[in-house]
């Protein structure tokens, strides 16, 4: 598929490409919807190349919000109108998807649902009702293939926060970490995914099935397909040691509102000393706030936690993966009038169990219909790269054609099945889903947007369809949704 193609293009893009740049902007300022144009906008993203310096000796170039990352937070009220003016200063038609929220089509950026495209040098005006409440973000949304300059590989996320009618637990202060990689490279994958997640039940046909797919393709001389790593790790954008450090006093409550911004990676979170008491997942409230000695985030998943300051030092809050948290994957914390190197302890082992923040009710509400999926690979067949199947069929950019038809008002249950040894982030856009069962485990009361199905386990999440259009499902994983794991909703 071309990135580039002029699908839904204005004019005015078109000839800007060829005027010099004070005229560019006047021309782009035209391409605001009219309707719109008299009233004030509440925000303006600027969409740029530009640098990053995670360190002094180490600055990258790539695609931000506003000039800066993680682009600027943006503090929401819950079920207001916004009006957000969004420039596109690079060469590359943009789309700015809002994770998380349930916006309409026209907004919610996803060109395979419909949202037109940001012109390259051009400007959309988009206007939407706020919520639900919480820790939400805002990122790109186009596919990069073979590109690592593009999509998620680039710095373009920034978190939006927004505001509850009433907030879940009592804090002092709020502080917000974007996680994220960069300098991205490509390798022959094979790399073991890291063993966190509980219950651990695999599927015994779902294994065989994976398994002997993996065997045959290598029995043929294929190399194993492609996978992506990084050579920088950083903390809202600056590698360890090098940002400010978090300041705390003894007694503290800190309320950390961590998004994983990632493209590809799970993410880790320990503070030596400290426990975690996680209070929201995605943003919304969890039925059981539950304290916990380590935060493991999918790509894409965002978790609220509250720390009490309770053990006065200088400390490492950092990814428990000490080669990433060496390469900068790490903040310092420091306690008023503690000076000395920030220590790190390894925290003893643990195991990440959405379950164990659910609601004591054991099962939710019976859904009025439910869709199977499974999610399969193909072992290095496009051009290199795993290729993803849901039910078998790999989405196609080029048709975007919906697998599955929603009536509105209805309850669905995704009953969804793993057929290979990667642990995938599974989103859905314009919707939040209710975690139902996992490995087998019933459960209830956990609202989430994007969730990490385990290899070769099965999970069940429901939603209720009550947003009319076209509705992208996708694991969150950029060379995993860049090469068919993708699957269009649509409303009958
Ligand atoms: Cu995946």
């Amino acid at each position: 598929m071309n990135r580039r193609s002029l699908i839904m293009l204005g004019g005015f893009a078109a000839l800007a490409c060829a005027t010099p740049a004070w005229t560019r902007r006047r021309a782009s300022a035209q391409t605001a919807p009219s309707a719109a144009s008299e009233e004030r906008s509440d925000y303006t993203i600027r969409i740029a190349n530009g640098l990053v310096e995670l360190a002094p000796d180490r600055i990258v170039s790539t695609t931000t919000y506003s000039g800066q990352f993680p682009g600027p937070l943006l503090r929401f009220k819950e079920g207001q109108r916004v009006v957000v003016d969004i420039h596109n200063d690079t060469d590359t038609p943009e789309q700015l998807h809002w994770h998380g929220q349930n916006v309409p089509v026209d907004v919610d950026g996803a060109a395979e649902e419909g949202t037109p495209y940001i012109p390259a040098h051009g400007l959309r005006r988009i206007a939407f009702t706020r919520g639900p409440a919480g820790l939400r973000f805002y990122h790109t949304h186009l596919r990069a293939g073979a590109d690592l300059q593009q999509g998620q590989y680039s710095g373009q996320v920034g978190p939006v926060y927004i505001e509850p009618k009433r907030e879940p637990g009592a804090y002092d202060r709020e502080v917000f970490l974007v996680l994220k990689e960069f300098a991205p490279f490509f390798s022959r994958g094979g790399d073991m995914e890291p063993d966190f997640l509980a219950p651990a039940t695999r599927v015994k046909a779902l294994e065989e099935a994976g398994e002997s797919a993996m065997r045959a393709s290598l029995a043929k001389g294929m190399p194993h397909g492609y996978e992506v790593g990084y050579q920088l790790f950083a903390i809202n954008g600056r590698m360890f040691g090098h940002g400010e450090p978090i300041r705390v006093k003894a007694g503290e409550r800190v309320l950390f509102h961590v998004l994983n911004g990632s493209a590809t990676e799970i993410r880790s979170l320990a503070l030596p000393g400290h426990v975690f008491k996680v209070v929201a997942l995605d943003g919304n409230p969890v039925p059981t706030p539950v304290e916990v000695p380590v935060l493991w985030i999918g790509t894409a998943e965002r978790v609220s936690a509250l720390v009490t300051m309770n053990h006065a030092g200088t400390w490492v809050l950092g990814d428990i993966a000490d080669d990433d948290r060496k390469r900068g994957m790490g903040i310092v914390v420091e306690y008023a009038g503690r000076k000395g190197k920030p220590q790190w302890v390894k925290p003893r082992p643990s195991r990440w169990d959405y379950i164990r923040f659910a609601s004591a009710r054991v099962s939710a509400p019976a859904p009025d219909e439910v869709i199977d999926m499974t999610f399969a690979k193909r072992n290095a067949a496009a051009h290199g790269f795993n290729e993803w199947m849901i039910n078998g069929v790999p989405f196609s950019m080029e048709k975007m054609e919906p697998l599955f038809r929603l009536r509105q008002g209805r309850r669905y249950r995704l009953r969804m099945r793993n057929a290979s040894d990667d642990i995938h982030p599974l989103h859905l856009h314009r919707h939040s889903f209710e975690l139902t069962k996992i490995a087998g485990k019933g459960t209830a009361g956990v609202i989430k947007d994007v969730v990490m199905l385990g290899g070769y386990q099965e999970m069940e999440v429901d939603f209720t369809a009550d947003n009319p259009g076209r509705t992208l499902f996708h694991c969150h994983q950029q060379v995993h949704m860049d090469y068919g794991f993708m699957a269009l909703f649509d409303y009958a």
